[in-house]
């Protein structure tokens, strides 16, 4: 399966890349800086940077626009295992594996982001960078993960562990990266990962241990074909611990036929944010915008929330800002905002009281330097769930 504008397949299909000259590491640089920047303004709510870390990396220039989220199909990938058992599917000890795959860059671009979907029989540790990204254990669902990357070469690694004796054993992948051109490439586990029929190393997991004498990964079964069957893709995020808000509390049983305004502003001084994944929906319909610009619209009428990938995020100050308008009866908005660091961490940030709201749309209120300041918070309608919306909304998959 081939995206307009997108490369698939291992990485294989680019055999003799050479080492790309172009990135300087400045990655502890922008640490350093970020680290000033938070000392020098110690009563501040707000700290600013004019550029992110790909303006300022020579050859990285961030032309990626936000877009609506594009799924990291697990149908294209492989189960992988050590092979100790010869028979694919076949079952093994209880044990830990290590399973790595350094993936790199095309030297015309630079990477920004992924969404990684993984499942596991029994369980896994997932790590990009040597940093801990995630942990999980289902092969009839993924779990979804999110991650910022480096622009030149990305390690995964991946502890997987077979807990049951005498069972099968494996673990499955997708990787979509997402490069500052605003392209991307699917990567999946395959033969060309690393292995060891041993438990992981002390610190497998870090760029600075070399896998190059370990052996390579043993396909267990393709998605379409194994003893695990098809697993599921999961939401792409969760609306679970999300609030429905409104500029009235009582606005599941009707509120005024009005557009109203809501804006978030993330200010997370101490860290270089990179990308975000939004899943948004509003009774009874809305237009997202992201540090001024537009992003998307969607309606009640549609029946589902929507995703959207922003893969321009500015380093420390980040304004999310809606317009949703209630054409009759009920209004709500619900969302749920997933932000990923340089660092490798991510932060959840949901609708609730702490979002600023009007009953009114001012011009430029959509502006990173609109003054929201005098603006009421908004209106708790209640937990994701509560009539008459319920737990029935349509969530893209991951
Ligand atoms: C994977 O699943 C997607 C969505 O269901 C579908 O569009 C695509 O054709 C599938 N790809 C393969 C290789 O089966
Ligand atoms: C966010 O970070 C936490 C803590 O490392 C991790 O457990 C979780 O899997 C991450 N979430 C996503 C969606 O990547
Ligand atoms: C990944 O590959 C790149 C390009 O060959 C190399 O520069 C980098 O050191 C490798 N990283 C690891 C952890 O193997
Ligand atoms: C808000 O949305 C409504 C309904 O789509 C539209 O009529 C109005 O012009 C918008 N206001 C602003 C300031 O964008
Ligand atoms: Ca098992
Ligand atoms: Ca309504």
């Amino acid at each position: 399966m081939v995206w307009a504008g997108e490369e698939f397949g291992p990485f294989s299909l680019w055999p003799h890349l050479p080492d790309c000259p172009r990135i300087a590491v400045i990655l502890p640089f922008v640490g350093l800086f970020a680290a000033v920047i938070v000392a020098a303004t110690p009563s501040s709510q707000l700290c600013t940077r004019e550029q992110s870390f790909t303006d300022s990396t020579p050859g990285c220039k961030n032309t990626a626009t936000p877009h609506v989220f594009q799924p990291a199909f697990l149908n294209v990938s492989k189960w992988i295992w050590t092979g100790e058992n010869p028979t694919p599917g076949g079952n093994n000890i209880i044990s830990t594996r290590p399973l790595r795959k350094n993936i790199t860059t095309p030297c015309d671009k630079c990477a920004i982001c992924a969404t990684i979907v993984v499942a596991s029989d029994d369980a896994h540790t997932f790590y990009v960078n040597g940093v801990r990204i995630g942990a999980g254990g289902d092969f009839k669902q993924g779990q979804a993960l999110f991650v910022a990357l480096q622009p030149s070469w990305n390690l995964f690694a991946v502890a997987g562990q077979n807990t049951i004796a005498n069972s099968p054993a494996g673990v499955m992948a997708t990787i979509l990266i997402h490069y500052t051109d605003g392209t991307s490439a699917t990567f999946i586990t395959d033969e060309s990962w690393r292995t060891l029929e041993a438990a992981p190393p002390t610190n497998f997991q870090l760029a600075s241990t070399d896998d190059s004498s370990w052996a390579f990964a043993a396909i267990q079964g393709t998605f379409e074909n194994s003893v695990w069957g098809q697993p599921t893709l999961p939401p792409v995020l969760p609306l679970s611990g999300s609030k429905w808000i409104w500029t009235s509390n009582t606005a599941n049983t009707g509120a005024a036929v009005a557009s109203c305004a809501f804006r978030k502003t993330i200010n997370q001084c101490a860290k270089v944010a990179v990308c975000a994944t939004v899943l948004i929906f509003a009774d009874d319909h809305y237009t997202l915008y992201v540090n001024g610009a537009s992003v998307g619209s969607g309606s009640f009428a549609g029946g589902a929330a929507i995703a959207y990938t922003i893969p321009n995020l500015l380093p420390t100050l980040n304004t999310f800002a809606i317009n949703a308008t209630n054409d009759v009866g009920s209004a709500g908005l619900v969302a749920t905002i997933l932000v990923t660091y340089q660092d490798g961490s991510n932060e959840t940030v949901v609708t609730d009281g702490s979002w600023k709201a009007t009953l009114t749309v001012p011009q430029g209120f959509e502006s990173p330097t609109f003054d929201d300041s005098d603006w009421p918070n908004a209106n708790v309608v209640g937990a994701y769930g509560i009539a008459p919306w319920g737990t029935g909304l349509a969530i893209p998959s991951a």
